[in-house]
């Protein structure tokens, strides 16, 4: 897989919201969380995965062999990169709390989980105050003015050189900006958009205001940079209601109630071998109960009734599949060498899954394992319908498929 990289996603959002307890629960790293503001400093990088049924199951097969994440009970997970960053407050751009700056470590994100503490327990500097205090509808609007700020920042920097440049050279705008923006790694396509909808893509270069970075940087982060809003804490009382103001509050965006500090209860239990759980699930089994003090069985027994059974699960699971799946549109490819066993080359079955963009050709997929599989690309064996596909068909979401090329 030498030229495949899995999706990069960032966790963002106020400080003391959860964002590093959320990190852990997806990764099991361990990292510094506790209830004050700016516990995290340095960014904390690791491998969660998305879940999707496991096509071992649809091929009737008693197991996989996964090089890269794991399944369980036809579940299989598949790895995405996180990074989880110190906390933004209003005015961070202007250099408050820890400033605006350590994003750009998040330059190279594909898209965002935006972390809100729903129950409203931490202040707008993420000092602790009485559950049901603060509003989360504002939380969001500040980070997401907190991002566009970062965003305006780096479109900006040097404008006056590259303004004169672009000017006096007649290089096509939209190309030079493109090249400009290349560290944010978005879309060329994106940049357009982002310059149609905030009406600029006709006025001087030279001629931009400070208002225009901004509705530029705003579209181009709407273009590029997606999110969803996790809107945490979700088992204290008082988020509740919240949850719903949310969800009216931004339509565009998903929004999931989330408990990550019972996800990560749940999965140090499940690895201690306590409970069985799979990450996503509603519900988990306890395994042996000599094991567990009485707190501990209380803790459980909270999380499945207000936690789990009350949104069909934790929420956390669900906000990095949708983030995956539903918005950046990826989709999951299993190439294999022996399209009936569903082996490689060592016997390995179904190794490995990759997240690739909704409707990737077959060649496009052979390429991201190898550049000369891409040049010799003859053609692709569907497993599942053994009907050979030509180089530009479109691949959905499980398929599993053998290149054949002729290198
Ligand atoms: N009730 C509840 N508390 C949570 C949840 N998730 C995190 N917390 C608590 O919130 C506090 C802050 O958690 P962190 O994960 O350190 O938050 P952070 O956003 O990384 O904070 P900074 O790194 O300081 O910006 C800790 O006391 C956590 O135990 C949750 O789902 N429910
Ligand atoms: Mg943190």
């Amino acid at each position: 897989m030498v030229n495949y990289q899995p999706p990069l996603i960032g966790i963002v959002g106020k400080t003391n919201v959860g964002k590093s307890t959320l990190f852990s629960a997806m990764t099991l790293a361990s990292v510094e969380i506790s209830n004050r503001p700016f516990t995290t400093i340095d960014p904390n990088k690791g491998i969660g995965y998305v879940r999707t049924r496991c096509p071992h199951v649809d091929f009737s097969l008693p197991k996989c062999d996964p090089r890269t994440g794991y399944c369980i009970k036809g579940n299989r997970f598949i790895p995405v990169e996180l990074m989880d960053v110190a906390g933004l407050i209003p005015g961070a751009h202007m250099g408050r709390g820890l400033g605006n700056k350590f994003m750009d470590d998040l330059r190279k994100a594909d898209a965002f989980l935006l972390v809100v503490d729903a129950s409203g327990s931490t202040d707008e500097n993420g000092n602790p105050v009485p559950p049901g205090t603060n509003d989360p509808v504002k939380e969001v609007k500040d980070i997401l003015y907190e991002i566009d700020m970062w965003m305006a920042r780096i479109v900006s920097s040097d404008w006056g050189k590259f303004s004169v440049s672009v000017e006096t050279s007649r290089k096509d705008f939209l190309e030079a900006l493109f090249e400009k923006v290349s560290g944010l790694s978005v879309k060329r396509s994106a940049v357009a958009e982002a310059l149609e909808r905030s009406g600029l893509s006709g006025k001087r270069p030279s001629s931009w205001s400070k208002e225009d970075f901004f509705s530029f940087a705003s579209e181009l982060r709407k273009a590029s940079k997606p999110h969803v809003i996790v809107a945490n804490k979700a088992d204290l009382q008082s988020s509740k209601e919240n949850i719903k103001r949310l969800k009216q509050a931004f339509p565009d965006s998903m929004v999931f109630p989330t408990s990550a500090e019972a996800e990560l209860a749940l999965r140090k239990a499940a690895k201690a071998g306590v409970i069985e759980y799979v990450p996503g699930d509603a519900e988990f089994k306890i395994l042996d109960q000599s094991k567990l003090s009485r707190p501990q069985l209380s803790a459980l027994k909270y999380i499945q009734e207000r936690v789990l059974s009350e949104n069909r699960g934790t929420g956390v699971q669900q906000s990095l599949n949708s983030l995956v799946f539903d918005v950046l549109r990826k989709i999951a490819v299993f190439p294999v060498e022996d399209p009936v066993k569903l082996t490689d080359k060592e016997g390995r079955v179904l190794p490995d899954a990759l997240l690739v963009d909704g409707g990737s050709s077959p060649k496009a997929v052979a390429g991201l394992v190898h550049s000369d599989l891409e040049k010799g690309f003859l053609y692709a064996i569907d497993a599942r319908t053994k009907q050979r596909l030509g180089a530009d068909s479109q691949l959905s979401n499980g398929a599993v498929i053998k290149i054949v090329s002729s290198i």
